[in-house]
């Protein structure tokens, strides 16, 4: 039976209560809602759920005025113009979904299920009817935001230790050391930073924030290594060196659990303190002091961060080694407090089950891998395969979080499109996702979605967004108010939330799962798609032997298993083909990929992208503010409030360069195009790089040709779209990307 760990708590306010997850980022935080005459008039955060302790960041704080809101979708639209025109006809979800599964049916009648692409987001509670989809479908080419996300890093330590640990957490009181590497939890992570920034002040966990920038997280950080963009693995293997040279490392666990020792031995020798600081711009006692403090000071978390899986080509792929190499040497390998391996099968939840990614491998109608394969042979289905086979041992079902190894990769699927290579995609349905604003590459993406080749494009969301602009079919979503939640953490994690629905939804909104359903009953087994959402949660639910509805009567929020054990290895071995730690991972080998941690960092192969005369400075993008969550929040005039404008940071030194003064406006070029974004001058970041605003476009603006701003102040305009400059894994060049700047008068132009 399943513990309800958390009894309600008490309430601030009286009235009718409905004790929910807030929906606005993927941290599902704790909510309880008063309803009044059918609205949400008043929330707070849940005091009783682990996640948040009664604690609600800025973003929460606008769900009201988002469910609200005058601009949100609230019918079905379909497309009477040309794609962008902005001219469409109201019509019902029925014919909506009649139209939208006749147009499927043929294209998979003619050119196979292959030719359907999914393109989602981040990890919202719906995913799951998604990659259920398509999985029965039958279609290996799908993505969601993860795709840039997490993708490097899980592959990485997946071959490397058979699990990953993206989404261990350091846990206060426990963890004595805690490296942020390319990762800002005082703007991404509000809910972990305000007990971590205690810890550290009371002196109780040594942080060491490796960023090109002075976050505020470095600020309060022991030491703050402020690294050149994409030199990551450089520091790596400095790291590494000192801590093998010195003999800090965990002996008796490098003797017995890992394979390869000696030749990362032999390949971190020639990293001197020195020679690292050359590269990386750190200095020499700066990384000493940083190995020492990180192999001595246990149990350690090396965090998870987007920024090494986003620095492209040859930079990514000796970072992530070199990431888990530090990992696994240290000894920090499923230590409590240190790097958790989520590696557990879930209780009281079907999960697995019901989405089937081994359906995936075995669909019989499927006849081709996805579109990234020939090219990018590691996160395909043949390489999920792969990791399938080398974890048998351990975990015949391989790892539960598995759509992260298999995303496909964004220029691949918009080639697919437009010039039909390796095989046509004809159709691509967007839920969650904006990919014109946040898969990077836009322009391509621009191209594939306005071409003739394509012959559907579908998108639900809240918002008409540039991607829904241009769109055939508009499907208005329901938010977190309106709908039933169960978010059951994409299969990183064995904790699952349980929310209630809180009103009835507004219009014509439908729940995410409705459109995946809606189809599956037309063209799949409508057994496996029931009518109702709440009969699909309850399936999930089954094994707790509770209905969903049940759950949140019963003022549980949270279900945390308590039997967590560590050091599993030591009964059963690593789930790696070997057994042990591959340090050298031979998993990579299989798939062509150089698997020694070689240090491989800027320049960029292309010299048109890394032209220093053309393009004299770095920049980073997409680097999180508390206020945004990608694309989303700029409807809402709180956080426009707090964070109006698009701010590109500026070091002191560089904007005396450019006569740039902070405030002015700024024009960043690239090869693909150039964007405007108004200049904040400080020394925060290193002279030479520029940190721009991830995500913008202009809600405010009507729909039309220019996409509501969406070629002025995106970062992701100009990202390229090239997939040679995409890591090993596919993942796309976000950060250390070469680009130029100039004052300019105006804010758009
Ligand atoms: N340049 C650059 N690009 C990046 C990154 C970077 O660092 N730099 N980071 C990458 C990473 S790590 C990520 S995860 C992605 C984030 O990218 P996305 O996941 O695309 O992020 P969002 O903008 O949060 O959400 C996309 C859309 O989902 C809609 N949406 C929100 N809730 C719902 C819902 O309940 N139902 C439906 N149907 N729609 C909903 C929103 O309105 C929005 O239009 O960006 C990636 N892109
Ligand atoms: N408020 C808010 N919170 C969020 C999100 C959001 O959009 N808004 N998104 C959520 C999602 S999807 C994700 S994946 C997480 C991401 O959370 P984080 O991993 O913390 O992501 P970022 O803030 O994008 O990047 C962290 C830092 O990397 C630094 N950086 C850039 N380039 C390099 C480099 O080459 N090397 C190194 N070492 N550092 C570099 C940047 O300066 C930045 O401070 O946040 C989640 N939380
Ligand atoms: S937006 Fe804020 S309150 Fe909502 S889940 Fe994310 S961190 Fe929690
Ligand atoms: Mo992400």
């Amino acid at each position: 039976m399943a513990k309800a760990s958390h009894s309600a708590g008490k309430l601030a306010f009286g009235g009718k209560v409905k004790r929910t997850l807030c929906g606005l980022c993927p941290a599902h935080c704790g909510m309880l809602v008063q309803v009044e005459d059918g609205r949400p008039v008043r929330f707070h955060g849940d005091p009783d759920n682990p996640v948040n302790a009664g604690r609600l960041c800025p973003k929460g704080s606008a769900a009201i005025e988002l469910h609200e809101h005058p601009d949100r979708l609230n019918h079905v639209l379909k497309r009477v113009g040309r794609r962008g025109e902005n001219r469409w006809e109201k019509i019902g979800w029925e014919q909506a979904m009649d139209e939208i599964a006749a147009k499927l049916a043929g294209i998979r009648a003619r050119e196979g299920p292959e030719a359907l692409a999914t393109l989602g987001g981040t990890q919202h509670s719906r995913d799951w009817a998604g990659w259920r989809f398509i999985n029965q479908w039958g279609t290996p080419n799908f993505i969601n935001s993860g795709r840039n996300c997490g993708t490097g890093s899980m592959i990485t330590e997946c071959a490397m230790y058979g699990w990953d640990t993206v989404t261990a957490s350091a846990i206060p009181g426990v963890t004595k050391c805690l490296i942020m590497w390319g990762s800002n939890f005082a703007e991404a992570n509000p809910m972990g930073w305000g007990p971590l920034k205690k810890a550290v002040q009371a002196g109780v966990i040594k942080l060491i924030v490796i960023d090109p920038r002075r976050t505020k997280s470095a600020e309060i950080a022991d030491l703050h290594l402020a690294v050149r963009p994409r030199t990551d693995g450089a520091l790596a293997l400095g790291m590494i060196r000192t801590i093998i040279e010195e003999g800090l490392y965990d002996k008796e666990f490098v003797e017995n659990w890992c394979l390869g020792f000696d030749e990362v031995r032999e390949i971190a020798q020639e990293w001197s303190p020195e020679r690292t600081s050359e590269i990386t711009g750190v200095p020499a006692q700066l990384i000493v002091e940083a190995a020492r403090i990180y192999a001595t000071t246990k149990p350690a978390r090396l965090s998870f961060g987007v920024s090494t899986s986003q620095i492209g080509e040859g930079a990514a792929r000796s970072a992530l080694l070199g990431q888990s190499i530090l990992r696994a040497i240290t000894g920090n390998l499923d230590v409590l407090g240190g790097e958790m391996l989520q590696d557990e099968a879930y209780e009281n939840l079907a999960y697995w089950d019901l989405i089937d990614f081994t359906r995936l491998i075995d669909h019989p109608a499927r006849t081709r891998d996805n579109v990234n394969a020939h090219d990018v042979r590691i996160a395909s289905i043949k390489g999920y395969a792969a990791f399938r086979k080398a974890m048998a041992k351990v975990k015949p079902d391989g790892h539960y979080a598995a759509q992260y190894m298999l995303f496909t990769s964004q220029p691949h699927v918009y080639r697919a499109v437009i010039e039909g290579d390796p095989y046509p995609i004809r159709a691509i349905i967007v839920q969650n996702g904006e990919p014109l604003v946040n898969y990077g590459g836009s322009r391509l993406a621009y191209e594939a979605f306005t071409s003739e080749e394509l012959e559907l494009l579908v998108v639900m969301d809240h918002w008409l967004t540039p991607t829904a602009q241009l769109a055939d079919y508009v499907l208005p979503a329901t938010d977190f108010l309106e709908r039933p939640e169960l978010s059951m953490r994409w299969g990183f994690t064995r904790m699952f939330s349980v929310g209630q629905q809180s009103v009835a939804p507004m219009f014509e909104r439908r729940d995410d799962y409705d459109l995946w359903a809606g189809i599956g009953r037309r063209l799949l087994d409508p057994l496996d798609w029931p009518e109702q959402v709440d009969e699909m949660l309850d399936r999930f639910l089954a094994p707790s032997g509770r209905t969903h509805r049940e759950w949140g009567e019963s003022g549980a929020s949270c279900y945390l298993p308590e039997n967590r054990t560590f050091q599993k290895y030591r009964e059963h071995g690593f789930a790696t083909a070997s057994g042990k730690v591959e340090l050298i991972p031979s998993l990579f080998e299989q798939f062509g990929i150089d698997p020694r941690p070689v240090y491989t960092g800027p320049p960029y192969a292309r010299p048109d992208v890394d032209d220093e005369a053309a393009y004299p400075l770095q920049m980073l993008t997409g680097s999180r503010v508390l206020e945004f969550m990608g694309s989303t929040m700029r409807q809402s005039k709180k956080m426009l409030a707090r964070h109006p404008e698009p701010l590109v940071q500026i070091h002191p030194e560089t904007a005396a360069t450019y006569n740039i003064a902070d405030g002015d406006w700024v024009e960043i070029a690239r090869p693909e195009g150039a964007i405007r974004q108004r200049a904040t001058v400080t020394d925060a970041i290193r002279p030479g790089t520029i940190n721009l605003a991830g995500y913008w476009w202009d809600p405010k603006r009507r729909p039309g040709a220019d996409l509501s701003g969406v070629w002025e102040a995106n970062g992701n305009a100009i990202t390229p779209y090239d997939p040679k400059l995409s890591s090993f894994v596919g993942d796309q060049p976000l950060r250390g990307l070469r680009c130029s700047i100039r004052h300019v008068n105006a804010p758009v132009g």
